[in-house]
């Protein structure tokens, strides 16, 4: 099986049924050519200025990584409102659930947030990871009725080939148990041109390739993942609070400024459990009270 390469025309429908499918899928030209240009521009001063790292089990000897790139670009929220990445998250991650409050039952859909914002440059000389599930971040059990935890993508900003270490997926491992080992006979590269992205699900076995090319492999990682979980980059430590409430509304909740329903995440103010959003001085200051029963989803199943 390989990973299908869709235009950046193609339905979000047609985006989900590849990752129904396949468990990850490219999307040609998925950032524009401005926003391609500005991830460069801001990242790669910083990102050049940086040591390898030193994990030779699974990040790498190799391999330059950059997180907290709200912090660092703008165009970071670029990658997070790009309508396929958001149209794949909202289906695998806002899942409808019902819940008991005494003999009433009432429905809830969870918020998503991002998780991981990274840049991962791969040099030449640097080895394959080990193939893995990112969802293990939370030892998410599989198939789990079938739910996601995590939506995820990568974005090339350097081409990526089969020779420079574009990621590698095993197609169809979504759908796996947690007994069958995934092994490298399996995986396939991902192969795509600067400014395309994979988009891939938290259960599907993927990994960092061997770069045996003469130049580095740079790719922008960013996930969607359920609002309840804990996030795996600490946004809340890598930026100051000043720094989240000059970025966008829509972004700072995505950063996790932002409650889950039913109520997760919630601040006390002046006695009340509030959404964080009313924090912000531009908030409209109407931060719902955060409850079990009156959020706005929180309705009787008819
Ligand atoms: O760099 C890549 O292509 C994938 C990296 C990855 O999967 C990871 O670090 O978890
Ligand atoms: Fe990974």
């Amino acid at each position: 099986m390989q990973l299908a390469t869709l235009p950046n025309t193609a339905t979000s429908a047609e985006v989900i049924a590849s990752l129904e499918h396949s468990g990850g899928v490219i999307v040609s030209n998925f950032v524009s050519d401005d926003t391609l240009v500005g991830l460069e521009r801001d990242l790669r001063p910083k990102l050049d200025s940086l040591a390898f790292g030193n994990d030779p089990y699974f990040s790498g000897t190799r391999t330059r990584r950059l997180g907290a790139l709200f912090k660092h670009t703008r165009h970071a929220a670029d990658i997070a409102r790009q309508p396929h990445f958001r149209a794949a998250a909202e289906h695998y991650l806002r899942v409808e659930e019902h819940i008991y409050l005494g003999e009433d039952q009432v429905k809830t859909v969870p918020t998503m947030q991002i998780g991981v914002t990274q840049v991962i440059d791969i040099y030449p000389g640097e080895g394959k990871q080990p193939l893995h599930r990112d969802d293990s971040v939370w030892q998410w059990r599989h198939p789990h009725g079938g739910r996601q935890a995590r939506v995820q993508v990568m974005v090339a900003v350097t081409d990526f080939t089969a020779d420079n270490g574009g990621t590698l997926v095993i197609p169809g491992s979504h759908l796996w148990d947690d007994r069958r080992p995934p092994t490298i006979d399996e995986a396939v590269p991902t192969v795509m041109s600067a400014g395309s992205a994979l988009i891939w699900l938290g259960g599907t076995y993927h990994a960092g390739g061997e770069n045996r090319s003469a130049t580095s492999r740079t790719g922008i990682t960013m996930t969607l993942d359920l609002g309840y979980l804990r996030q795996e980059e600490n946004h809340y430590l890598a930026l100051t609070f000043d720094e989240v409430a000059a970025l966008p509304d829509d972004i700072r909740r995505l950063l996790g400024y932002q409650a889950c329903e039913p109520t997760c995440g919630w601040i006390e103010h002046e006695g009340v459990m509030r959404d964080p959003s009313f924090l912000f001085e531009d908030s409209d200051g109407t931060a719902e009270q955060v409850s079990m029963g009156t959020r706005s989803t929180a309705e009787p199943v008819a």
